[in-house]
């Protein structure tokens, strides 16, 4: 399957459905000097292009919208300007992203701008009570808008383990919790404000159930348990949480019965692709479901040279994602 954007490198697509178009929110990747480790340093991304098209045919022009934010832009932001996400709210649109502070520690910003392909204007300051990477807005039918985030490893979700508003340096790096018994980490959602631009509450955990117990997903259970890229989206009134399991290179989801979750175990949407990282966005566009998602084809297998590309999906009779079409 060819990419869908092939002018410049793009990965962790969050797709939505604005004003009748799909719109693309992907990071940019770029070369980089810096060698590849465990710790994502190699992930150097310096700003952010939106992408639009009318038309999901593989024929269909896409457009670049050009550059809408840059690290020199954000007062707050050291570097990397790693996977946003996009949302509309009372007239307004919202592009958040998270981003290493002058610390060194991912915060989570937000931007905003009068149309979904910007130019977008940032808060001065990250989200208050924001932490690790990977934001992913969800606007429910009632109005009520979330921010999921979350991710191990270089993500440094790992660090937050005594509480949301402390950081445990000494857990920065490639590690996680494990060891018999321990349950997985969580990402971690909250309400946001009726601006959009600040928590409404104290962030929760996201709890994903095994179907065969009943009990939270293990820390050891790599090839289910959280890593990072959340989404969700909603599927006959249902919250389907998905997620990459990271180091086993899944894309997996959960399904339940509120924003918050528990989320049961539902299986997997994609199996590993060529390069380290796997990252996606569900949505909706003329009422068929794509799957945005990227892989390191095009740059034949640089871990950090990524495209994004898009797959149709469906659902089976049970609500399970599937993709080959049922009969
Ligand atoms: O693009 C940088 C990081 O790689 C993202 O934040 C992760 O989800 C992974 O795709």
């Amino acid at each position: 399957m060819a990419p869908l954007i092939t002018n410049i490198y793009t990965a962790d697509p969050s797709a939505h459905v604005f004003e009748g178009k799909v719109y693309i929110y992907p990071s940019h990747d770029r070369e980089t000097d810096i060698q590849f480790n465990d710790n994502g340093d190699q992930y150097d991304m310096a700003d952010y292009h939106v992408f639009s098209t009318d038309s999901l045919d593989p024929a269909a022009p896409v457009t670049d919208h050009g550059v809408v934010l840059k690290t020199e832009d954000i007062p707050w932001v050291s570097k990397q300007l790693w996977a946003p996400d996009a949302a509309t709210k009372n007239g307004k649109y919202y592009l958040y992203f998270p981003a290493r502070d002058k610390e060194g520690i991912f915060r989570i910003g937000v931007a905003v701008g009068d149309r979904p392909e910007g130019p977008f204007t940032p808060d001065p300051e990250p989200i208050k009570g924001s932490y690790s990477i990977d934001p992913a807005t969800f606007v429910d039918d009632d109005g009520e808008a979330y921010l999921y985030f979350g991710g191990l490893w270089g993500g440094q979700l790992q660090c937050y383990q005594k509480g949301h508003n402390v950081f445990d340096a000494s857990w920065q790096g490639p590690k996680e919790p494990t060891g018999e018994g321990v349950p997985s980490l969580g990402a971690r959602v909250g309400k946001l404000t009726e601006d959009m631009r600040q928590f409404a509450e104290e962030v929760r955990d996201v709890v994903i159930l095994a179907p065969e117990t009943g009990e939270p997903i293990l820390a050891d259970d790599h090839d289910r348990r959280f890593f990072e890229a959340a989404w969700m989206h909603k599927y006959n009134g249902k919250y389907y949480f998905s997620y990459s399991t990271g180091d086993t290179h899944y894309l997996a989801y959960g399904i339940g019965d509120s924003p918050y979750g528990p989320f049961t175990y539902g299986g997997r949407i994609l199996e590993p692709v060529l390069g380290w990282t796997t990252h996606h966005s569900i949505v909706e566009f003329k009422g068929r479901w794509w799957l945005f998602h990227h892989d390191c084809e095009l740059s034949k297998g640089v871990d950090h040279l990524r495209s994004v590309k898009v797959k149709e999906i469906f659902y089976d009779k049970d609500g399970k994602i599937v993709t080959e079409k049922p009969e």
